[in-house]
């Protein structure tokens, strides 16, 4: 990485893809350059990759989980450098989180207690490392015994998204490391430059040159290649559920897993038994943090009918405090949406809200700011079948729809074509129990939103995808189970 321009504090990065231990130019010679899309300032460079670059990565993969020289060291070896990243991370928190806040726009205390949490899902998974067991039979018969072991599924493409750059990369890479795999990622083309440092940090720990590799570039160019490659193994990806398919449709004629964490429509549902005030600070969180562009955002709040007027009062109160404004601001709790993309397509939901919907606050772009930001936005009066209460927005806009009945709720609920996330604000035992097991979601909360330990797994179902990330199942995602019969044909006894 080369920093170049102005003070140290606001230097634009110029960095370089990271293949077989070393930092290289694209055989393209070009370059993406990303803007802060709260002041359109220039913060960074990253190679444009190409099939190319990405054909070499994936060689130097290949090649390095082939001689062994990661995957046949010692679990305790491997946990060793895990623990060293993971100390790294939490050493440099304060520059990560800059660098997080500046490519996609977030707050930087929101930034910050995310590159924390990263920090904790490294120490996690080098915890992991070393309590991979698999499994025996010794009561086969006489002279039969079986052993199945658990082995690195090989080389794993990682392609993530912009919305959590740093989070999301803890959630794969540690994991896969953890395995033994051999690992090449394309980060979004957006935010690619907490990746870059991490493999800094990879390398200074000892991992040994080719098992980890950095392309950055567009999907297109990097991502359906790795997607497509018979020496990639395993496809473990975060983004939209249309790339999201034709993933999976690149990966079919290789016969490669796919793991995968897609999109959200997720309902919060508060029943008049709730702590009012708490599912109320709840419900707006799942829609502000990180402007909504959050895959278990809670954009759909399902309120009992007979506290809907007092819900939407208290709502309209408290959604004042909610300061849109500066990313790196103490006092901002909504910063800059990532590209004019995701601006306009925010802006275009708004207007369908606008259409068929009653808008209770919101809906403008924050005047007096340079860059792309806009106010928390409310629609009530949402029916089910609203496009608003269809399509994930990845904005900060909540629905809010009425309910009678838990049945009622629970239909409303999983009336999507997602399975993420949930929540259920009660304090009846029987509400909270009976919602849990009839919401069809990879995760449930009661009475707490976008809670999520390192120890938990978290992931979808329907087509918000398929696959567990933290949590005691994540590194299953990277391992195969090789099974082993032995026989031995002489008498016992
Ligand atoms: O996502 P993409 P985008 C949703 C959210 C958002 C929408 C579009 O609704 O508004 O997706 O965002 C790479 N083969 N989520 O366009 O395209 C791409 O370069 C292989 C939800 O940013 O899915 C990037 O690295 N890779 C989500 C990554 O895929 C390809 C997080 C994600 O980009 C590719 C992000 C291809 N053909 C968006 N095309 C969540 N689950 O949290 C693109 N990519």
């Amino acid at each position: 990485m080369n920093v170049q321009g102005g003070t140290a504090e606001n230097a634009v990065r110029n960095y370089r893809l990271f293949i077989d231990g070393d930092h290289a130019a694209s055989e393209s010679g070009r370059v993406i350059e990303r803007h802060n899309p709260a002041t359109g300032a220039l913060v960074a460079t990253w190679p444009a990759g190409t099939a190319k670059d990405a054909e070499r990565a994936i060689a130097a993969a290949r090649a390095a989980f082939a001689d062994r020289r990661w995957c046949g060291l010692s679990v305790a070896e491997r946990s060793a450098v895990l623990f060293a990243v993971a100390d790294r991370i939490r050493d440099n928190a304060a520059e990560l989180a800059r660098i997080e806040s500046l490519e996609s726009g977030k707050t930087l205390a929101q930034a910050t207690d995310e590159v924390l949490w990263a920090a904790d899902i490294w120490r996690y998974a080098a915890g992991q490392a070393r309590a991979q067991h698999g499994d025996s039979h010794g009561n086969l018969g006489d002279g039969k015994l079986a052993l199945v072991l658990r082995e690195p599924a090989g080389v794993v493409g990682m392609i993530t998204p912009w919305n959590f750059p740093l989070v999301i990369l803890s959630q794969k890479l540690p994991f896969a490391l953890a395995a033994g795999c051999s690992v090449v990622i394309k980060p979004s083309e957006l935010t690619s430059g907490t990746t870059l440092i991490v493999a800094s940090y990879l390398s200074d720990a000892g991992l040994p040159a080719g098992v980890f590799n950095v392309v950055t570039g567009y999907g297109k160019d990097v991502g359906a290649v790795l997607s497509a490659h018979p020496a990639v193994d395993v496809i473990t990806f975060t983004g939209s559920t249309a790339t999201g398919q034709a993933i999976i449709a690149a990966a079919a004629p290789t016969m490669k897993k796919t793991v995968l964490e897609l999109g959200g429509k997720s309902p919060n549902i508060v029943f008049a038994d709730a702590d009012i005030d708490a599912a109320v600070d709840a419900a707006i969180k799942g829609v502000v943090l990180n402007q909504g562009a959050e895959c278990c955002a809670g954009s759909r709040v399902l309120v009992q009918y007979s506290i809907l007027e007092d819900f939407k009062a208290r709502l309209l109160e408290k959604v004042r405090r909610v300061t849109v404004g500066d990313p790196l601001s103490p006092d901002s709790t909504i910063g800059a949406i990532v590209n004019e993309t995701q601006f306009e397509k925010i802006k275009a939901y708004i207007a369908k809200g606008r259409a068929q919907n009653t808008l209770l606050c919101g809906g403008e772009p924050v005047a007096g700011l340079p860059g792309y930001f806009l106010q928390p936005t409310i629609f009530c009066d949402v029916r089910p079948g609203d496009a608003i209460a269809t399509d994930e927005i990845f904005g900060p806009v909540m629905a809010l729809i009425g309910f009678d009945t838990p049945e009622e709720a629970a239909i409303i609920a999983n009336d999507t074509a997602y399975g993420l996330a949930s929540g259920i604000w009660t304090s009846s035992v029987d509400n909270a129990i009976w919602m849990a097991r009839a919401i069809r979601a990879g995760i449930v909360w009661v009475n707490t939103y976008l809670d999520l330990p390192t120890e938990v797994p978290i992931g979808g179902i329907k087509q918000s995808g398929y696959g567990r990330e933290n949590g005691r199942f994540a590194i299953e995602e990277f391992q195969v189970l090789k099974t082993v019969v032995i026989q031995d044909s002489r008498a016992y006894g």
